[in-house]
């Protein structure tokens, strides 16, 4: 083992740059959680995201990484208050709230690899992208534990924490790898300290399975992403099945159901603190999705999370956001979108029009260009 004087000193400069909390585990990822996330993409339970399934070797084996400090900082944000003007409809997720959290955390983990670089140490840091099971390693390193959600729960920071990690490579004498000796300190705060993670603190409570709008929550605590709003309205391109276009209701990017249910986040409350969320990314007026070529939103939105869906899965996730109102005072930004150039943008508007009842605009859509976007709109004729 290397000295534990190294773990503490990056643990602390961790905590000194931003990060709520910090712990280590070794980089040994057990067979059996291998097992059981090849079991989840067999499943297709990955939907689209095909890189997850690129990434499964890499995943497994962190080689020739040896220890990994995991850290965690809260995204739960006060919300701000809302700005004047514009078509402001719909829920942003909480982590989307700030320009792009991936770009801010960036430059403070340089600085802790850096630090480790000058230990001697081989470092590497991913936030998010990585090839790396963030969550288990959270899990082990007494950051959390799994919730019934499928989501990392702190006791001190509730279930709104992103998560981040760096992979250690250590050497001794003779040029072998090996672990960082990690000071018992780092677990006294459990009791449960032998244990080899977390311990489970859901008991009976299931809020977080019966809130989830799509019934995405599986019962082996991972989730169907193909069902997932989070999913749906970031990941997914294309038209959004129509069996949950109503179950997405005013979600307009990511989804928080699961999280903001949890009874750990609502004991911890609205505690983060770095960084000020933007009332533009927490309450977008939804007219620039229709009105901005691509070009122009990629610029506007390049240092946000609607940069991942573009401007087309944007704008077609605001139909259906507007759809959902029940509001007929949006039909005229409906029926501007139903002249959008994608036809996916005009498709999610015919369900849209159809939801709200506007048959002359319904009718002009049976006549569109695109098949899909006349079946939606005749469809909508005859609800
Ligand atoms: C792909 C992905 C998604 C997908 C799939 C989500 C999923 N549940 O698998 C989609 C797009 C749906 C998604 C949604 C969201 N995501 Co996401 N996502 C990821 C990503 C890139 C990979 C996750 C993954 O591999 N999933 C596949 C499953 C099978 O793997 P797993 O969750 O790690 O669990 C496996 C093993 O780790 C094992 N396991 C063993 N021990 C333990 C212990 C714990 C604590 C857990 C959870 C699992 C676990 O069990 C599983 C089976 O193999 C990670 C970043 C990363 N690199 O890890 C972020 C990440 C998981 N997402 C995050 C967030 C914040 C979200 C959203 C809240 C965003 C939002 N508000 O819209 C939602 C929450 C949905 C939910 N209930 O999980 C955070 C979660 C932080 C936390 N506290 O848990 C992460 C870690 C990103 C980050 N760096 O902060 N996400
Ligand atoms: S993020 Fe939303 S849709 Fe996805 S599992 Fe949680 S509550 Fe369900
Ligand atoms: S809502 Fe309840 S069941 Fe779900 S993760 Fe939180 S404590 Fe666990």
């Amino acid at each position: 083992m290397l000295p534990s004087n190294i773990a503490t000193e990056l643990h602390n400069l961790a905590l000194e740059r931003g990060f709520d909390v910090a712990g280590w585990c070794s980089t040994h990822i057990p067979a059996q959680v291998v097992v059981d996330y090849q079991s989840w993409l067999e499943r297709g339970r990955h939907a689209g995201m095909d890189y997850l399934e690129r990434q499964l070797a890499r995943r497994s084996n962190l080689a020739p990484y040896t220890s990994v400090l995991v850290l965690g900082i809260s995204h739960a944000f006060a919300a701000p208050p809302k700005p004047a003007g514009g078509t402001r409809v719909g829920r942003v997720a909480r982590y989307a709230w700030t320009p792009d959290y991936h770009a801010q955390l960036e430059p403070r983990l340089a600085q802790i690899v850096q630090a480790a670089q000058k230990l001697g140490l081989g470092a590497k840091a991913y936030v998010d992208h990585g090839p790396i099971l963030e969550r288990f390693l959270g899990a082990r390193a007494f950051l959390g534990w799994r919730g019934k959600s499928g989501m990392l729960v702190s006791q001190k920071f509730g279930a709104f924490l992103s998560l981040a990690v760096v992979l250690i490579q250590a050497k001794n004498d003779q040029g072998l790898n090996e672990q960082i000796e990690v000071p018992s300190s780092y677990l006294e705060s459990s009791p449960e300290s032998s244990r080899d993670s977390h311990p489970d603190r859901c008991g009976r409570c299931t809020a977080c399975v019966r809130a989830c709008p799509t019934s995405a929550i599986l019962e082996d605590r991972t989730i169907d992403a193909n069902k997932c709003i989070s999913y749906l309205t970031i990941e997914h391109r294309g038209p959004i099945p129509k069996p949950y276009r109503r179950a997405i209701g005013d979600w307009l990017l990511g989804c928080d159901g699961c999280l903001e249910v949890c009874p750990w986040s609502a004991k911890v409350g609205e505690v983060a603190k770095l960084w000020e969320p933007d009332p533009e990314l927490v309450y977008p007026n939804l007219e620039p999705f229709f009105t901005l070529s691509s070009r122009r939103f990629e610029k506007r939105y390049a240092h946000s999370a609607f940069s991942r869906p573009r401007r087309k899965g944007m704008a077609r996730n605001a139909c259906l956001v507007l759809g959902n109102s029940g509001d007929v005072a949006h039909l005229e930004l409906l029926n501007l979108a139903a002249q959008d150039e994608a036809w996916e943008v005009r498709e999610a508007a015919a369900w849209a029009l159809g939801e709200l009842g506007d048959v002359v605009a319904l009718e002009r859509l049976c006549l569109d260009a695109h098949p899909q976007v006349c079946e939606t709109a005749l469809e909508g004729m005859k609800d």
